[in-house]
């Protein structure tokens, strides 16, 4: 088992430490790509999407996108993207971390523009819950991930036997939240900074202690392509932040590798493309 320089050792760090790795998994072409979309999708090209500042093509890319941190579900209105999302390159090295079936339910391509805050301390699980832990976050590095510019954070290990863990208030300035996970029994001391090139790869587990800090560069970017995937055999109890009435297996899914066990089901239409808000309220729990 050898994919893309990603082999059983890397599979049994990704285990133990909750995060993977995969360097240069994307090359330039194919990064400029996603960069080239992001424009057109923040300029409007791909659709309407509420919250959209008004611009024309004499307006800079730089000035199309400084007003944004991210857009989520990119996928549905975007077939680059989607393709992307469901490249044979991610989706071979998440069937060795999660299995031979993979569904994916949701995109968010950040370009976290200068200035733009963080995402607090969390696990993913806490927002998207699977019945089997088989949560998976790809994070496609657009740019150079730095700490200036707002790289993911990780506590390495903190996935192992950790529950979900309650959330409290936040008051500081780093982050769009306002609220924040409790990391006990490890602290913020424990934490690495995942610095990357542009065209790597992080794989990370749902259950994983992550964050990310504001973007204090004058004027660059942070851009890059966030999906979450899990085992098609789990159910995906997930209203969508309260968006959704609760259902035992919400199944606007698309398979990325192997076959749906559920497909007599059939794939609905529910989740749609908005901006990420600047200020992101609490989750409604349920
Ligand atoms: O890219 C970021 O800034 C945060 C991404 C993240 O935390 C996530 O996708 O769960």
């Amino acid at each position: 088992m050898d994919y893309q320089g990603i082999n059983s050792d890397n599979v049994s760090f990704y285990h133990e430490n909750g995060y993977l790795i995969a360097e240069s998994l994307f090359d330039a072409n194919e990064i400029i790509e996603i960069k080239n979309e992001a424009v057109e999708i923040f300029r409007g090209n791909r659709g309407d999407i509420d919250g959209l500042v008004k611009t024309n093509e004499n307006t800079s890319d730089y000035n199309v996108l400084k007003n944004y941190i991210a857009i989520h579900f990119p996928h549905k209105i975007s077939t680059k993207i989607h393709d992307f999302v469901a490249h044979p390159k991610v989706s071979a090295i998440l069937s060795m971390l999660i299995g031979e079936n993979v569904k994916c339910m949701q995109s968010m391509l950040f370009v976290k523009a200068p200035g733009k805050p963080g995402q607090s301390w969390h696990q993913d699980e806490y927002y998207i819950p699977t019945r089997d832990r088989s949560l998976t976050g790809v994070w496609i590095a657009v740019d150079d991930a730095t700490i200036e510019n707002g790289c993911l954070w990780v506590i390495p290990g903190s996935h192992k036997n950790m529950p979900i863990k309650r959330r409290r208030a936040y008051y500081g300035n780093e982050y769009a939240d306002v609220d924040v996970c409790d990391l006990d029994p490890f602290s913020e001391r424990d934490a690495i900074p995942v610095e990357v090139k542009k065209g790597s790869v992080v794989f990370f587990n749902g259950y994983l202690f992550h964050s990310s800090l504001r973007n204090k560069t004058k004027e660059n970017f942070r851009t890059a392509l966030v999906s979450h995937y899990m085992s098609g055999e789990s159910l995906l109890p997930w209203d969508w932040d309260g968006r959704l009435e609760l259902k035992d297996d919400m199944r606007d899914i698309f398979m990325v590798s192997g076959k749906d066990p559920y497909e007599h089901k059939g794939i609905k239409n529910l989740t749609y493309p908005y901006l990420r808000p600047e200020i992101v309220e609490i989750k409604k729990e349920s």
